[in-house]
């Protein structure tokens, strides 16, 4: 038996952006952290977790990972969702940790050890211009990356998913309301082959290209897309449509043969389930922050390897190197495996949580530290303040509400 789990902290900061971060301490000295950063809803996980995980957790067996997952999942009646999930997906990651710091290894070891030299990642390019988003590329193949997602503006529009004047992209706006944005859907499907042409005429056939088309098509519009993307053979393209209505990639994949992915937005099997058993899609996205943590997203990797179908989990700047951590070490050690989203962190992110887990040329490494091999400086973590930030809203030129 392993000592008891004696603290729980949540730990709520603004370290360039907003975090939440979850430690556990046992009563022998050990400590484990975990990520529970829904982006927008930070302060929903940080109750969730204050007011009605961490009082349980007191006292409990830290080895018993498994069976604490199930007493949060089935235990609190109301399940599923993306607060519940990573208020759970937090402790999972925490629980993990400490048995790796208590025996010793990496957590890719306690996983079952590594499959591949190298956890293959990908980037995001963007430019307003085509011009601009190609000097972009450049940047990305300059320094070794075989995949790169790429994106671009809109003619006709100021704001679009992905883009951003400056070279760090925060799609979460600071104040009160969400920041809301105009977006036309038909200009899109119109423009997008046109960048993606573009893109694969000057990076060469080599090179693995992904797109994000950020939940806001019509199956038609996915369909016609995904059809005019064939030329430019793409690695994926990513939530064509709103993941919820999964009957509708039958139809995109009846229309065309560009790979598909989908699942940042998903929190359990049960929402992958459907997708992964009809082969509806080629990548499952979900983080390990938002879908349960380690011990349930090997379950989603498990049920997507008997279907062919890969994982590429969600990997943005909103998911914070805790996380990102412990989707390496899976990424060092599950079979079917795609590709890691790396957006990359602002310095400060980093010294806020040292990590042993890498970036160079277009991988990751997990580094060989026991547990997930992160650790915090409190002193920049809590450097600045949580202040709130939403995520946009979108609308059609017309005003109707759209998928942002
Ligand atoms: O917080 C929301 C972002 O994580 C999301 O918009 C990023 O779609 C995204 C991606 O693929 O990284
Ligand atoms: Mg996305």
């Amino acid at each position: 038996m392993n000592d008891r789990i004696d603290s729980v902290e949540v730990l709520v900061s603004s370290p360039v952006r907003n975090y939440v971060t979850l430690r556990l301490r046992t009563a022998d000295g050990l400590v484990g952290l975990g990520d529970a950063t829904v982006n927008g809803r930070e302060l929903a996980v940080a109750s969730y977790l204050s007011d009605h995980v961490g009082p349980l957790l007191e006292g409990l067996d830290p080895g018993r990972i498994e069976d604490i997952w199930q007493y949060l999942y089935r235990g609190a009646y109301w399940r599923r969702g993306p607060i519940t999930m990573a208020a759970i997906g937090a402790v999972d990651m925490a629980l993990w940790d400490i048995l790796g710091r208590r025996a010793g290894l990496p957590v890719y070891q306690l996983l079952g050890g590594r499959v591949r030299d190298h956890v293959p990642s990908y980037g995001h390019a963007f430019g307003w211009e085509i011009p601009q988003l190609l000097d972009a590329v450049d940047i990305h193949l300059a320094r070794g990356a075989r995949h790169i997602r790429v994106q671009s503006g809109v003619p006709g529009l100021d704001k679009v998913y992905g883009v951003s004047k400056d070279l760090d992209y925060e799609p979460a706006g600071r104040g009160a309301r969400p920041p809301e944005e105009r977006f036309d859907p038909e200009a899109y499907v119109r423009h997008a082959p046109k960048v993606l042409e573009a893109v694969r005429e000057h990076a060469g056939p080599d090179v693995e290209l992904l797109h994000d088309a950020h939940h806001r098509l019509t199956p038609t519009q996915a369909a016609q897309l995904g059809k005019a993307l064939e030329p430019s053979r793409l690695f994926w393209l990513e939530d064509v449509t709103p993941a919820e209505d999964q009957e509708a990639l039958r139809f995109v994949r009846q229309h065309t043969t560009t790979p598909l992915a989908i699942g940042e937005v998903f929190n359990t099997i049960w929402d992958c389930q459907y997708l992964i058993e009809n082969r509806l899609i080629d990548y499952i996205r979900t983080a390990v922050v938002h879908a349960g943590g380690i011990s349930h997203s090997r379950k989603i990797y498990a049920l997507a390897e008997v279907h062919g179908v890969k994982a590429g989990p969600h990997g943005p700047s909103d998911v914070s190197p805790i996380a990102m951590a412990a989707s390496i070490h899976m990424g060092a050690s599950v079979h079917n495996w795609g590709v890691q989203e790396y957006m990359g962190y602002p310095e400060k992110v980093h010294d806020a949580f040292p990590h042993a887990w890498s970036y160079s040329d277009g991988v990751l490494q997990p580094g060989d530290a026991a547990g997930l091999g992160v650790e915090l400086d409190e002193a920049v973590l809590s450097s600045e303040p949580y202040t709130t930030a939403y995520l946009p809203t979108a609308r059609r030129l017309d005003g109707t509400v759209l998928d942002w």
